[in-house]
């Protein structure tokens, strides 16, 4: 064993799981904050049938809920008379958020075949065309109060997916944290590992040859 480079090794490795416990806490905070503007509440989803490629609806067909948080692969929808939709139908979806402070946060939007996203009226994310699923991303500040999404995706044919997601700016952060802390980490296992293996004559006989 070579017990400077083993101890090293060790710092680095303890400096490296720290610094990833330290991202999961600082996420679970931030989850925290992003469940607190949604308060519980769900979207208010209206189903349409779709007459087009380009995603136009044509007449209602029904209506449910959505958690506020959603992923959804392989989406099917059966509508008060009984019919099962898995192709050419889509949605729009209302939800009210309430944000404590000024926030900064990133929405995700996935889909196949397309979604956009608008708040208080304004499109934030737009990916409405034929596509497999696909998650886009908008950065948004959020003043205090009251705001209202809308989220709108349509099916065509093939698969049918869509999730929506609300993050805050600061989660980039403390998942850079957590995969920094897993580099550290790893090469402190590496460098404590390899200080084990090397022979313990290794400095000593250095210092001998300066003689
Ligand atoms: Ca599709």
């Amino acid at each position: 064993m070579y017990k400077p480079l083993c101890i090293a090794g060790l710092i680095l490795l303890i400096a490296g799981l720290a610094a990833i416990a330290y991202s999961f806490k600082w996420e679970a905070d931030l989850e925290a904050i992003v469940d607190s503007i949604t308060g519980g509440r769900e979207w208010d989803v209206t189903w349409y049938e779709v007459t087009e490629s380009s995603g136009k609806f044509g007449k209602v067909i029904g209506s449910s809920t959505l958690p506020a948080r959603f992923v959804r692969r392989g989406i099917t929808y059966t509508d008060p008379t009984g019919k099962e939709w898995t192709d050419t139908f889509g949605f729009e979806a209302t939800l009210v958020v309430d944000v404590p402070r000024d926030l900064k946060v990133i929405f995700r939007a996935g889909s196949d075949d397309g979604i956009m996203l608008l708040v208080d009226g304004k499109l934030v994310i737009d990916g409405w065309r034929l596509r497999g699923y696909t998650i886009d991303e908008a950065e948004y500040q959020l003043s205090a109060g009251k705001h209202e999404l809308k989220l709108k995706w349509y099916e065509w044919y093939g698969g049918q997916d869509a999730s929506f997601d609300i993050k805050l700016a600061d989660w980039r952060q403390a998942m850079s944290t957590r995969t920094n802390g897993g580099g550290v980490g790893f090469l402190g296992g590496f460098l404590a590992a390899l200080g084990a293996i090397l022979p313990p004559t290794i400095l000593r006989r250095k210092m001998g040859g300066a003689k």
